[in-house]
């Protein structure tokens, strides 16, 4: 089969058009007004509680996720506390644990969801517990119910590292409505994104003038600094591109749910590789198809398909091979999560994203069946 003229990345991000985003520039230029809770960012804040039927005392934007999630595990006081958390993630999810001096203990995955499991976490709580963090990987649900019950029995907080999750949807609502917190990234390779940048969901209203301070230096008033906090003020800039992709995810989602569904079928019935169903483990999910994870039966054939889908400028990628665990932060954690391991071993990301023709994604299926 012949090599892709141009390079399919396993991602690209949606622009809106040129002309959208300058006539919006135009508002900031006449504002004079670039970053520091601008009035775009505002509106973008108006719209995104909308969006997910939440009030805007219960949400927070940042220039990215990372900071967002540092930010978040602070104003929860998790610092000096152990945090259970999983493996099979990005290391954004354990390094603002790590950054706040927080100890980050793994627990194992579901081998379905792939996403932390509740009855793993349970054996590791002790007295030193303050939060779970699971990660709703590739926009699947974790065991949402699960984890409420965990949270009820000892008291501590969930806080869900949402970056892969805009836009999923659970039992009738957004999944931004589970847990004490949760973290949405923006950054480009997301469903959503405003160039980078990062949101915060909670129930406490409390936290929002708390999350405004740390992200502009805790900085409460020009004569008061009340904490040390840090500059993660997302600009105008950005919340205009978040602005003008926002107005777009409707497309986006059905655009994602159709690659997914012609990836499914072209390896229906393949009995070398395994191609995740989000919805298999929670029927009210409406998934966001973020990634499109295909799992096969070793670590070579995983290694080798991602070699040849190269050799025809296809790049898949191995997310999240290495394991954290295999980290030099993390490597007190190593070989203690089995399943998370061995998943990361063998599985691989497909590219999908909007504007992807299905044509070429039955190519890329063809190249990996081709090969099994
Ligand atoms: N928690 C979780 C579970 C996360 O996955 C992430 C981030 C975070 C927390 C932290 O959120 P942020 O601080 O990032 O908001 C990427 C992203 O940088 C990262 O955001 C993401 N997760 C992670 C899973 O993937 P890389 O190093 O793989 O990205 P990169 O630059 O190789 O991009 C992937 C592909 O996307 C490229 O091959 C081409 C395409 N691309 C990328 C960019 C940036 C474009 O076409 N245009 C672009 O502008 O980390």
């Amino acid at each position: 089969m012949k090599k892709f003229r141009n390079p399919i990345y396993v991602t690209r991000p949606f622009l809106p058009s040129l002309e959208e985003f300058q006539n919006g520039c135009k508002e900031i230029w006449h504002n004079q007004w670039l970053t520091n809770n601008g009035p775009i960012l505002q509106s973008f804040q108006k719209e995104l509680a909308q969006y997910l039927d939440v009030s805007e005392d219960n949400l927070v934007l940042f220039n990215n996720g990372t900071l967002a999630l540092e930010l978040a595990y602070y104003a929860m006081g998790l610092a000096g506390g152990d945090v259970i958390t999983t493996p099979f993630t990005f290391v954004a999810t354990s390094h603002a644990l790590k950054r706040i001096g927080a100890t980050p203990i793994f627990a194992d995955i579901d081998p379905v969801t792939m996403c932390l499991d509740p009855a793993k976490c349970e054996k590791l709580i002790t007295p030193r517990t303050k939060a779970i963090v699971p990660v709703h990987v590739y926009g699947h649900a974790c065991d949402v119910k699960g984890f409420a019950r965990l949270g009820k029995k000892y008291g501590v907080k969930i806080i869900y590292d949402a970056a892969h999750a805009f836009g999923v949807n659970l039992d009738g609502m957004s999944i931004a409505h589970y847990g004490d917190m949760s973290m949405f990234s923006l950054h480009p390779t997301k469903l959503l994104h405003s160039c980078e940048g990062g949101l915060l969901v909670f129930k406490d209203k409390s936290l929002k003038l708390r999350l405004e301070e740390l992200r502009n230096f805790a900085i409460k008033s020009e004569t008061e600094c009340v904490d040390i906090g840090t500059n993660a003020k997302m600009n105008e800039l950005q919340a205009l591109m978040g602005r003008l992709c926002l107005r777009n995810c409707k497309k986006l989602l059905d655009w994602r749910r159709k690659v997914y569904e012609a990836y499914a079928k072209s390896f229906s019935g393949c009995k070398q590789v395994s191609f995740p169903n989000p919805r298999a483990c929670e029927p009210g999910l409406i998934p966001n198809h973020a990634y499109c994870p295909i799992l096969f039966n070793c670590q070579e054939t995983c290694e080798r398909v991602y070699l040849e889908l190269k050799k025809h400028n296809v790049f898949a990628r191995r997310y999240f091979y290495p394991l954290l665990t295999q980290f030099p932060p993390y490597i007190y954690a190593r070989n203690t999560c089995a399943v998370a391991e061995d998943i990361s071993s063998r599985i691989l990301t497909l590219p999908t994203y909007y504007g992807l023709s299905l044509d070429k994604v039955q190519k890329i299926a063809s190249i990996i069946k081709n090969l099994l």
